[in-house]
């Protein structure tokens, strides 16, 4: 693929989280309580607001996600985020539980008050963790100067703390109080 498909599929993308986790209500679509929209009423939707796709531009978009962010349902007619929304659905999420040890990247500024308050979700439904240093270091780097953090997901689970994996890889839980968290590194 070249350059020019690449930026139209990330900004398509973009445009695709933004109304499928935040704000449907931008293109004037409806989410049900599970967070899926109708795939034609999607398509029409963005028709209407100007940014037109095709069924196949948006398969495109859904397969071609590296981070697997949206996924249809089985027979196609439906599609939604599988995590990161800040509006309210219900996502259904099995607790499954978690590997001994998860990693967050976070940005240094915010760790005094994380080491008071614990990871809290912010604006997203849960805490976002990682299975892997690079993945957490990537999502940290997004903040600004990377912290890594450590969290004790055994001790967490073994203490009753709740673990769910969205379908895309991504561990998410309610919070991580303070106690369960070290800082890697210097
Ligand atoms: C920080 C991306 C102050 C937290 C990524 C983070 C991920 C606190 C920021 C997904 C805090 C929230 C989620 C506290 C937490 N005080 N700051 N008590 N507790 N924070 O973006 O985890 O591109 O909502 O450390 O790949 O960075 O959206 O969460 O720095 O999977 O698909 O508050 O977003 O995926 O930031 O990222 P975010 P996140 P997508």
């Amino acid at each position: 693929m070249n350059n020019k498909n690449d930026n139209i599929i990330v900004t398509q993308s973009k445009f695709l989280s933004l109304v499928l986790r935040h704000s449907p209500q931008t293109i004037g679509l409806k989410l049900d309580s599970g967070g899926w929209a109708q795939t034609d009423e999607l398509l029409a939707c963005m028709a209407r607001s100007g940014r037109r796709m095709s069924l196949a531009q948006l398969q495109a978009v859904v397969a071609g996600n590296s981070k697997q962010r949206f996924a249809f349902s089985e027979d196609g007619l439906r599609i939604r985020a599988n995590q990161g929304h800040s509006i309210a659905v219900e996502l259904e999420l099995m607790p499954r539980l978690p590997p001994a040890e998860l990693f967050h990247g976070t940005a240094t500024r915010f760790l005094d008050a994380i080491f008071q308050q614990g990871l809290t979700r912010q604006s997203r439904h849960h805490v976002h963790l990682s299975a892997s240093v690079e993945t957490a270091s990537a999502v940290g780097r997004r903040h600004g100067k990377l912290a890594l953090l450590r969290v004790d997901a055994a001790r967490m689970a073994a203490d009753g703390h709740v673990f769910y994996q969205s379908d895309n890889g991504v561990w998410l839980t309610d919070a991580v109080p303070v106690t369960y968290l070290a800082k890697l590194g210097s």
